[in-house]
């Protein structure tokens, strides 16, 4: 893994730094009534406020707001939708809990007004692909975390293809980061993602995994998101809300294998399991 590289790697989330010297969980927020795995437990700002603390106690190192849902057939939200959910909570946030936040979004306005209310990370599963994306980031000099999907969130589980879905995975990262730069956006502002279950199969998924140390070695801090996510469904046959030994043990393998965050629902349980991990291996061997 890069992680001797990485030792030193401080992430300004514009003012509040996320330092990478050991691994990081990424608490997610989803204030949307349709989330694939909690949607509707957080609508109101209140609420979401309050799982926010309960994250920010549990070990949580940055929140991840989101207010549209990515999952398949998801219905899409306007603009001014996704700011009503989203700044509310931003801002309470923000002033009540002194860790860093990102917002889950697509959309360039949103990205701008999230800035403005205190995100200081945009987390966008489309890669800044969308029209202004990349310029609106470049503007607010925030790190980004670019992700990997095949397609688009309504069709992309239809029978997704690869010929090499490591190579192909990493390649569109690569070239993502690289235009990305070349648009203004500093090096040590990018982060990747490969996209669990992002227009991937269970195959997909799995080979992901395996070599996700390749992704890691790459020279940008790797995010991996494998929280509740369907594969364990296929794997362990458990519903949403009774995944957290199969999420807990992606986690640890993602760590393993180099990733500097982890995205995830359950955070207490994750952080008592890297804790575990870190016991055992205090840093991460160059090659796993
Ligand atoms: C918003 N979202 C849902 N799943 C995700 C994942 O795996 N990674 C990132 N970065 N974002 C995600």
């Amino acid at each position: 893994m890069t992680g001797s590289k990485q030792d030193s790697i401080a992430i300004d989330c514009g003012g509040r730094l996320l330092l990478l010297d050991r691994p990081r969980i990424m608490g997610i927020l989803n204030v949307t009534p349709d989330s694939f795995s909690d949607g509707g437990e957080c609508l109101s700002p209140k609420e979401a406020l309050m799982h926010a603390h309960r994250m920010a106690a549990a070990g949580a190192d940055i929140i991840d707001i989101g207010g549209e849902s990515t999952r398949p057939g998801a219905a899409p939200v306007s603009v001014q939708q996704e700011l009503d959910r989203v700044i509310p909570v931003i801002e309470a946030v923000w002033t009540e809990i002194r860790i860093p936040i990102s917002i889950d979004t697509s959309k360039p306005e949103v990205m701008k007004a999230a800035a403005a209310a205190g995100a200081g990370m945009i987390n966008d599963v489309f890669a800044l692909r969308r029209e202004g994306a990349m310029q609106a980031v470049a503007g607010l000099n925030l790190p980004v975390c670019l992700m990997h999907m095949l397609g688009e969130p309504r069709s992309m589980q239809q029978q997704p293809q690869y010929q090499d879905v490591v190579a192909e995975v990493e390649s569109f990262l690569l070239d993502r980061a690289r235009d990305c730069e070349a648009a203004g956006i500093a090096k040590q502002n990018i982060l990747l993602d490969p996209g669990f279950g992002f227009g991937k199969n269970m195959d997909h998924n799995l080979e992901l995994l395996r070599q996700l140390s390749r992704l890691s070695s790459r020279g940008y801090p790797l995010i991996a998101g494998l929280s509740r996510k369907s594969m364990l469904a296929r794997i362990t046959g458990r519903k949403v809300d009774q995944r957290l030994a199969g999420s807990l043990t992606l986690a640890v393998l993602a760590v393993r294998a180099g990733a500097a965050i982890v995205r995830v629902h359950d955070v207490v349980e994750t952080h008592d399991a890297i804790k575990v991990l870190s016991a055992v291996w205090p840093r991460t061997p160059e090659s796993v």
